[in-house]
Order: C-alpha cells, then sequence, then structure tokens
C-alpha cells in the first residue's frame, strides 16, 4: 500500500488528489546493538530514512505536497534547498511530468545531491549566498506567479507527508519512545514528528515523546534565539540560518519538554565515522549529528537509563563523496592476484 494512502486519514487527502507514490516511507527501524550500551539506555533504534527513494526523509512530505500540486493542476514546482529538497522534488517531478526549478546555495550542497538532481532533470539555479537566501526568493517567486506551486516546507502539505515518520515508529513499537532525537536545520522535520505524535497521542492515548533537537554549532540560530547571518558546517544539509518553522519548533521543543543543543563540527565528524564503525550504518553528516548529540549529553551526565530512544537518521551516507573523500582514510593493502601474497598478509 502507497505511505499516503495507508495513512490518508491524517493527510489532507479528498477524492480528487491523486494517490501517488515512489516507494516512499516504511523505512527500517533498526536496533542499535552496541552504541545503545554507551549511551546506557533500554533500548535505542535507528530510523533509517536514506531508504526513501532519493536517498532522504525529505521523500515523505514531497509525496504530499506533489500530489497536492497534482490535484491543483500545477505545472512548476518550485523549491530551495541544501540538496535533499531539491533532490526528492526533481525526483517526484520527473515521475509527475512537473517541471522542476531547485535554487541552490552555489558551491554547498553535495555532489549526490546535486548528481541526483541533475539526472532527474530539474533545472538548477545556484545562487551567490546561502540557503536563507535562497529561499526568500522562491517564496517571492512563488507568491507573484500562481503556476509555479512551492514544495518546500512553508508548505503544510509537507510537514503533512513528514508526520507519516512518527506514525511508522509508534506503529512498529507499539509505543513512542521516551527521546525522538533529530537534527534541525529549517525545522520542518521536528515541527512535523510532533504534530504525529499529538495526532497518536490523541487518537492511541500513547504517552509523548521529549523532542530532542540538534543544530550545527555555527548554524544554530534555535538554540541561540537568534538568526545567523552567516551560517556554517561541514554539514550543509542543515547549514541554515533563519529556519522557516522557527516558531513550531520551539513550540515542540516547549510542549514536549524537549531540548535542542548544539554540536561542534569535529563531534559531527567522528559521529559519521563512529555509527559506521558501531552499527554497520552510514549516514550522511547532518544525521550523525544525532549521535553526537546523545554522546554530548552522555557526557554532560544525563542519565538515559531505562528509557527508549530514536535517531532519526534523515539522509544516506552515498548522498556526500565529497565528504567520505575529505574525512575518511583509505587504508589497504595492495597485492598481486596470487594466493601466497593473500596468505602473507591473512596468515600471520
Ligand atoms: C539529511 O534539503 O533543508 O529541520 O533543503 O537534508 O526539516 O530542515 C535539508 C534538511 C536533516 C534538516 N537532515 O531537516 C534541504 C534541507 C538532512 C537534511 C535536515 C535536512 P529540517
Amino acid at each position: 500500500m502507497y505511505l499516503i494512502e495507508k495513512y490518508k486519514n491524517f493527510l489532507p487527502i479528498n477524492s480528487d488528489t491523486p494517490l501517488i507514490s515512489m516507494g516512499e516511507g516504511f523505512t527500517p527501524l533498526v536496533k542499535s546493538r552496541n552504541i545503545v550500551k554507551d549511551i546506557g539506555c533500554k533500548e535505542l533504534y535507528f530510523k533509517l530514512e536514506g531508504c526513501n527513494p532519493s536517498g532522504s526523509f525529505k521523500d515523505r512530505g514531497m509525496v504530499m505536497a506533489v500530489s497536492k500540486a497534482l490535484e491543483k493542476k500545477a505545472k512548476k514546482i518550485i523549491c530551495a534547498s541544501t540538496g535533499n529538497t531539491s533532490a526528492s522534488a526533481a525526483a517526484f517531478g520527473a515521475y509527475c511530468d512537473l517541471e522542476t526549478i531547485v535554487l541552490i546555495p552555489e558551491g554547498k550542497i553535495s555532489l549526490g545531491k546535486l548528481s541526483q538532481t541533475v539526472a532527474y532533470g530539474a533545472k538548477i539555479i545556484s545562487v551567490r549566498g546561502n540557503f536563507d537566501q535562497a529561499l526568500n526568493l522562491v517564496k517571492e517567486i512563488a507568491d507573484k506567479q500562481d503556476s509555479i506551486e512551492l514544495v518546500n516546507s512553508l508548505n503544510p502539505n509537507r510537514i503533512h507527508g513528514q508526520k507519516t515518520g512518527a506514525f511508522e515508529i509508534v506503529d512498529e513499537l507499539g509505543y513512542s519512545p521516551d527521546y525522538m532525537v533529530l537534527p534541525v536545520g529549517n525545522a520542518g522535520n521536528i515541527t512535523a514528528y510532533w504534530e504525529g505524535y499529538k495526532i497518536y497521542h490523541d487518537l492511541k492515548n500513547i504517552e509523548l515523546p521529549k523532542m530532542t533537537g540538534f543544530q550545527a554549532m555555527n548554524s544554530a540560530p534555535i538554540v541561540n534565539n537568534a538568526p545567523v547571518k552567516n551560517p556554517q558546517t561541514i554539514a550543509t544539509a542543515i547549514r541554515i540560518g533563519n529556519p522557516a518553522s522557527w516558531n513550531q519548533a520551539k513550540n515542540a521543543l516547549e510542549e514536549s519538554n524537549g531540548s535542542i543543543n548544539a554540536i561542534e563540527d569535529d563531534r559531527i565528524i567522528e559521529a559519521y565515522k563512529h555509527i559506521a564503525s558501531m552499527e554497520g550504518i552510514f549516514v550522511e553528516p547532518a544525521s550523525s549529528i544525532t549521535i553526537a548529540g546523545l554522546y554530548d549529553m552522555k557526557n554532560k551526565n544525563y542519565d538515559f537509563s531505562g528509557q527508549s530512544v530514536v535517531c532519526v537518521l534523515t539522509g544516506s551516507g552515498l548522498k556526500d563523496p565529497g565528504f567520505a573523500e575529505t574525512y575518511l582514510e583509505l587504508e589497504q593493502q595492495i597485492i598481486d592476484p596470487d594466493i601466497n601474497a593473500l596468505e602473507e598478509i591473512l596468515l600471520v
């Protein structure tokens, strides 16, 4: 069954809304075997959003936004993006025969995301500036031109679609975790998950999790309660200084008795390697901030004993080969195709 079909009672779907799917959603919830011991919680799960068709969680929101765009008979979709939104929009645009226009901060999106967007055939416009400036431009043009549908998370249909991540977690576990951990960039996803949990809380009487967000140290407007004019981080996906869903995220953090903290780039890089080598899960740096964040809390003597924790791992590590090249050291031995040479290495 399609994702938006399964959860249609909680989504803005009517008889005119085309039900489409590229295979998004229904992503694995993988139980930690190793990091869980370091954190000292009862259980730790990873929601592998990199398993979505375009390799990130954005597909959950995009499928809803594009269904609604089709319902309105829109011919063009537009977004600003740090990379994953543009890849997702371009994929759905290709699938649904919509012209896709993406505005990206020049030179600041990863090679994987850019390659996808090129391959899917989107019109790519690089802005000499950052994501926040690109977002202002697309807002303005979408306001002026009715025929262009904005598919950034300012579009409420994006948030609706992304709520399904929370539904899936509760449907699978049978309860909600005590801590729901997410990276925060434009703050759409933390907003969406909180809405999802609240819907299930009202409907199924489940407990509500503490929403636990992390921003990169020099791109941390919500943590510091002030926009960042020139945000910087190696985690380009969350290099955002003025999040669109700032107020909604603050609300989620307050209502859930949650927390949001800033993490140094060096810790993000460490966690990127750590979750791969400890758990066999390769994620992009913006996603590994959740792991870095948990270790940071643990180091600050946070007591997770008896608690359940779910981290949303928002995007695949394959998205960012340039990052891998820069921060991973390839250690290998090279041999001739000769059994003696192999034995020499392995039979020591
Ligand atoms: C891997 O693609 O903003 O807080 O333009 O790609 O909902 O913005 C991406 C954000 C986390 C942050 N992890 O989520 C974009 C974009 C990954 C991301 C986030 C993004 P939000």
